[in-house]
């Protein structure tokens, strides 16, 4: 079957991983070229995955013309300019550096990396790749929630003056049975840590980015509420636990909760949790300042909510702006007003900036470096929560 091309320069993508992550980066890449009108034009050149059986099924299943069962041919390959790393976080590093000191273009998941050494180590081979013109990326994608990007210029034309108070929950409840078996996600080797690294560092990264600051130190909590998980099946049983209970220990935590202090000394709380029974993907924020505040609700994406406190007190309240104007950040490509994006559109936005990015020769955010200073605030936040929540600087990039 011929390839149905654009007759434009073609960027060739390679992606490590098919899973949540994978269909989610997979739609970016079919999609951005038939929305936006790219300098190159992406094409899913291979995907790659362990089980020969399973990568060539998802790559006819996610439109990937290659299917590869090591990720080092993957790199390899001439027809792949741009690697795509949407594994769990103990390959990150290992990937990421193999492709930038290969002269890739690289995309990696968030967190970047499972901890500070390793995203230090990306960040050294990001800043000799950038010598060569490769951009390296991390996939903080909620960024490009038009709403979200909106909010940012907003905050950076000081609609709402200086800033006061940042708080930013992320709730899930994918954990709360039990009876849930002992994935991944759950342990530290693989997973570097639970709620915190998966969704802490998301609301790290957006209370950073919207604020233009960094996080200069914190004070948490973190919990693991349930300590011992049924091994997958399959697994052999006895591998963990005493005596082949068929359970495993859970060495990440469940919940992470923390306080922060931005640089301009405005004062940030943080909730990352799977046991917030009944919220699904629950991400809310909201912004205080001087001259007014802002707050969002992933549930609600398409929308904002905007008080400006200088208005007359007798008219003023929070107003909903409903992110969809041309104007809005992205939305020129997509309907008309009042029909709404989703979830996935922020991985389309992403593929979108990162080619054009790669056409410019420019870097972009969120940086390696951006994901360095992620790995650093949650790692002070591991490091105050095993002293008792003792206020723990994080360290300056
Ligand atoms: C966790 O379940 C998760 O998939 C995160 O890993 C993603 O980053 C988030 O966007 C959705 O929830």
């Amino acid at each position: 079957m011929s390839e149905v091309t654009t007759g434009k320069q073609q960027l060739g993508v390679g992606m490590v991983g098919y899973a949540f992550m994978g269909a989610a980066h997979s739609q970016g890449w079919r999609t951005a070229g038939r929305v936006f009108d790219l300098p190159l034009e992406p094409r899913l050149a291979a995907v790659c995955g362990r089980d020969a059986t399973a990568v060539r099924s998802a790559a006819d299943r996610l439109g990937w013309a290659a299917a590869e069962t090591d990720w080092r041919a993957l790199i390899a390959r001439d027809d792949v300019q741009l690697v795509d790393i949407c594994t769990p976080g103990d390959s990150h590093a290992e990937i990421a550096i193999a492709a930038l000191d290969a002269g890739k273009h690289v995309l990696c998941e968030k967190p970047l990396a499972n901890t500070v050494e390793e995203a230090e180590a990306m960040v050294e081979a990001a800043e000799r790749a950038a010598a060569r013109g490769q951009i390296a990326m991390v996939g903080f994608n909620y960024r490009r929630v038009p709403a979200l990007a909106y909010a940012r210029t907003l905050v950076e034309a000081g609609r709402l003056g200086a800033l006061r108070h940042v708080r930013v929950t992320y709730l899930q409840d994918w954990l709360v049975d039990p009876a849930f078996p002992l994935t991944w996600r759950l342990e530290k080797d693989k997973a570097g840590s639970g709620a915190l690294g998966d969704l802490g560092a998301h609301i790290v990264d957006l209370a950073q980015y919207l604020t233009g600051e960094h996080l200069t130190g914190v004070a948490a909590l973190t919990e693991t509420f349930v300590r011992e998980r049924p091994l997958l099946s399959g697994s052999s049983a006895g591998l963990a636990g005493e005596g082949g209970s068929g359970t495993g220990p859970v060495t990440v935590d469940d919940a992470a909760l923390f306080t922060g202090r931005l640089a301009s000394g405005a004062l940030a709380s943080f909730e990352a949790t799977r046991f917030a029974t009944g919220r699904k993907n629950a991400l809310r924020l909201e912004l205080n300042g001087e001259r007014g505040s802002l707050a969002f609700d992933l549930e609600r994406l398409n929308e904002l909510a905007f008080h400006d406190h200088t208005t007359d007190p007798a008219e003023a309240g929070f107003r909903r702006i409903l992110v969809t104007e041309p104007q809005h950040p992205y939305l020129a490509a997509w309907w008309p007003p009042g029909h709404g994006l989703g979830y996935e559109h922020t991985f389309v936005h992403q593929a979108r900036d990162l080619v054009e990015a790669v056409a410019a020769g420019k870097a972009l955010a969120p940086t390696f470096a951006d994901g360095l200073q992620v790995q650093r605030v949650l790692a002070a936040v591991e490091e105050s929560a095993q002293k008792n929540s003792v206020y723990t600087p994080v360290p300056p990039l």
